[in-house]
C-alpha cells in the first residue's frame, strides 16, 4: 500500500483573552487548535498583561503555541474564527478600535511565508502578522518558545527582536 504523507505546516499563533475565566478560556482555545488544527508542540507560559493600544479595567492573558497543521493559511484563519465564535466571541475589533474580548486567536506566522492573502469574504490575512514586533505581549512569550526562530522580514532571530 502507498502512503500519502499531507505536508505539514508550522502554524504559530497567539491567543488573548480579557474577560470571563481567562486561563480556562486559553485551555479550551489550546484544546480546540488541537482539534481543528493540528498537532500543539510548544506552548509558552500563559502571561499577564495589561491591555495594550486600548483602555480597560480587564487585565489580558496572554499566550503562544506553534502548531503543525496540514490547513492552508486561509483554512487555518477559518477555523481560528470558528474556535473564537465556540468559545463565546461576538464581535471584532473595527478600525483598529479594540475592546474586551473572550478570546482572540491571531495568525502570527505561518512557515516562513510574506503575503498578503484575501478571504472570500473580502478579509485580508497578513503574514507575519504586521503588528507582532511592537507588542510585548505577542514578543516575551514567543521568545520562551522559539528564540531562534527567524522574522522572514526583519531578517532576525526573535531573540534579537524581543531583546
Ligand atoms: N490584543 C489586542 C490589543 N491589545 N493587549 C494585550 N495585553 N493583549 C492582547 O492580546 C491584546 C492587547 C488586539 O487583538
Ligand atoms: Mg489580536
Ligand atoms: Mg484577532
Amino acid at each position: 500500500m502507498e502512503h500519502h504523507h499531507t505536508r505539514m505546516n508550522h502554524l504559530y499563533l497567539s491567543l488573548g483573552t480579557n474577560l470571563g475565566e481567562k486561563e480556562q478560556n486559553l485551555r479550551r482555545a489550546v484544546d480546540e487548535i488541537e482539534k481543528q488544527i493540528g498537532t500543539v508542540v510548544s506552548l509558552s507560559a500563559f502571561y499577564a498583561t495589561e491591555p495594550w493600544g486600548f483602555q480597560s479595567a480587564n487585565s489580558f492573558l496572554n499566550a503562544v503555541l506553534v502548531a503543525l497543521t496540514p490547513l492552508s493559511p486561509l483554512e487555518a484563519l477559518e477555523r481560528t474564527q470558528q474556535i473564537e465564535r465556540l468559545l463565546g466571541r461576538t464581535s471584532k475589533s473595527i478600525d483598529g478600535h479594540y475592546h474586551d474580548r473572550l478570546i482572540d486567536i491571531d495568525l502570527l506566522f505561518y512557515n516562513d511565508l510574506v503575503a498578503t492573502l484575501t478571504t472570500p469574504t473580502g478579509e485580508q490575512l497578513v503574514l507575519p502578522h504586521p503588528h507582532l514586533l511592537e507588542r510585548d505581549f505577542v514578543m516575551l512569550p514567543l521568545a520562551e518558545i522559539a528564540p531562534e526562530l527567524v522574522h522572514p522580514v526583519a531578517g532576525k532571530t526573535i531573540r534579537e527582536l524581543a531583546g
